[in-house]
C-alpha cells in the first residue's frame, strides 16, 4: 500500500497556530454566520446608514425579504456573542469574509479574518496594547515591533490601525480599538459596568508573511503545486 496521506493547507495551519496562542492566554473560539443581516454586519456596530463601507462595491448584498449581506467582517459575531453571553469573556472568532472589490496580490473578494473581543471589569488599552504585542512576538518571533496608530471604526472608541515592521517597512496588519458603548448597548451589555477591547486581522496577510508567499491570490486557486509544499 502507497496511499499518501493529505496535509493542512496553509492558511487552515495558521488558524490552528492563532487558536493555540490564544487559547493559552484562556481565548474560546466563536463563530457566526457568513450569510449576515444588514443588522449584525452593520447596524448594531453603530456604522450608519450613509457609511462609505455599505456602497455597492464594497458589500454583496442579498436578494431577500431581510436585507442580507455576505459579511464583510468578523466583527459581526461580536454583537452575536454579546447578546448570548454575560461578561467577563474572551474570546476569537475566525472565519471566511467578503468585499465586493476588484482583486491583486493583496486583496481578494473572500479573504478570512480573526476577531478577539475582550469584556471585562476595567479592561484597558494598554490591556489590547499587550495581547496584540504578545501575539505578534509568539507569531513572528520576538524581534517584532509593533505599533500602534489612531485610528476610526464606528464600533471602537478609541480606535487604533496596528503595524507591524516587516523586513524595514510598516504593514498595516488590521484595526483594533476599545468597545464603543453604543455597541455595548445594542448588545444588552451594560457600558457603565463592562469595558472591553475589539480587533480584527486578515489571516491570510499572516501566511503570506509567514511563508513569502507574494500574492494572496495563489491560496484560493487548489493549486497542489503551492499546496504541496507545506506538507
Ligand atoms: C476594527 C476594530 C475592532 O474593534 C474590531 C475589528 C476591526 C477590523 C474591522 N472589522 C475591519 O474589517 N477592518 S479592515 O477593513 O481594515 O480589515 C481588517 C484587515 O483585513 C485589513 O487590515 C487587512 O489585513 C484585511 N483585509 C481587508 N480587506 C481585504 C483584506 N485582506 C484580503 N483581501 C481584502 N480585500
Amino acid at each position: 500500500m502507497n496511499n499518501k496521506i493529505g496535509h493542512p493547507h496553509p492558511l487552515t495551519s495558521v488558524i490552528r497556530d492563532i487558536y493555540t496562542i490564544f487559547r493559552e492566554i484562556g481565548y474560546d473560539v466563536a463563530q457566526g454566520p457568513e450569510l449576515e443581516t444588514e443588522f449584525y454586519n452593520f447596524d448594531a456596530l453603530n456604522i450608519p446608514k450613509d457609511h462609505p463601507a455599505r456602497d455597492m462595491q464594497d458589500t454583496f448584498w442579498i436578494k431577500s425579504k431581510e436585507r442580507k449581506v455576505l459579511r464583510t467582517h468578523t466583527s459581526a459575531v461580536q454583537i452575536r456573542y454579546m447578546e448570548k453571553h454575560e461578561p467577563p469573556f474572551k474570546i476569537i472568532v475566525p472565519g471566511k469574509v467578503f468585499r465586493n472589490e476588484a482583486t491583486d496580490a493583496t486583496h481578494e473578494a473572500q479573504f478570512h479574518q480573526i476577531e478577539a473581543l475582550c469584556v471585562g471589569k476595567d479592561v484597558s488599552l494598554a490591556d489590547l496594547k499587550g495581547v496584540l504585542t504578545y501575539f505578534f512576538k509568539r507569531f513572528f518571533g520576538d524581534d517584532v515591533v509593533v505599533r500602534f496608530r489612531p485610528s476610526f471604526f464606528a464600533f471602537t472608541e478609541p480606535s487604533v490601525e496596528v503595524d507591524m515592521e516587516w523586513k524595514g517597512k510598516w504593514l498595516e496588519m488590521g484595526g483594533a480599538g476599545m468597545v464603543h458603548p453604543k455597541v455595548f448597548e445594542s448588545s444588552g451589555v451594560d457600558a457603565i459596568k463592562w469595558s472591553g477591547f475589539a480587533f480584527g486581522f486578515g489571516i491570510d496577510r499572516l501566511v503570506m508573511l509567514k511563508y513569502g508567499i507574494d500574492d494572496i491570490r495563489l491560496l484560493y486557486q487548489g493549486d497542489l503545486r503551492l499546496v504541496n509544499q507545506f506538507s
